[in-house]
């Protein structure tokens, strides 16, 4: 009889304990909204190749320059340690979408062909129930297709 109560004590100490972590690393990461653009120059191969560091709650660099219509290959590296990240860009009026897992301290490599030019968001998704979604703690960037 005492169980269930009990159980929801230690949920909600669970949560609250949560929120506060959160509420420290969010004060102490400051957003990287200055970061400058990257342009990734296009390799022998035709390829438009580069790194991108995901943390708990940034993409470095946050603003990647390709061409339309070449390939483009990053490489996505976690440094994490718990927290699982995605990489999302996608264009809502073309055949642009990707959406690719991170898990902590993985690095994953991923190709897409941007087919026209714009200026798409890149984006964090995840979220830990009932915390901001990674994207709402800065967790994002853009892809600009020139
Ligand atoms: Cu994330």
């Amino acid at each position: 009889m005492q169980k269930a109560p009990r159980r929801l004590l230690y949920i909600s100490a669970i949560v609250w304990l949560l929120t506060l972590i959160d509420v420290t690393i969010v004060h102490a990461a400051e957003p990287s909204q200055s970061d400058p653009p990257v342009v990734i120059s296009v390799a022998a191969d035709g390829v438009q190749r580069a790194t991108v560091t995901l943390d708990s709650y940034s993409y470095r660099p946050n603003h990647l320059i390709v061409e339309a219509g070449k390939p483009v290959e990053l490489t996505l590296t976690s440094v994490t340690t718990i927290i699982p990240h995605n990489f999302i860009t996608k264009d809502p009026a073309g055949s642009l979408s990707v959406e690719q897992d991170v898990s902590a301290g993985k690095t994953v490599t991923i190709t897409f062909t941007p087919p026209q030019p714009g200026i798409f968001p890149i984006y964090c998704d995840k979220r830990l129930w009932p915390l901001p979604s990674h994207r709402d703690k800065g967790m994002e960037g853009k892809l600009e297709v020139r």
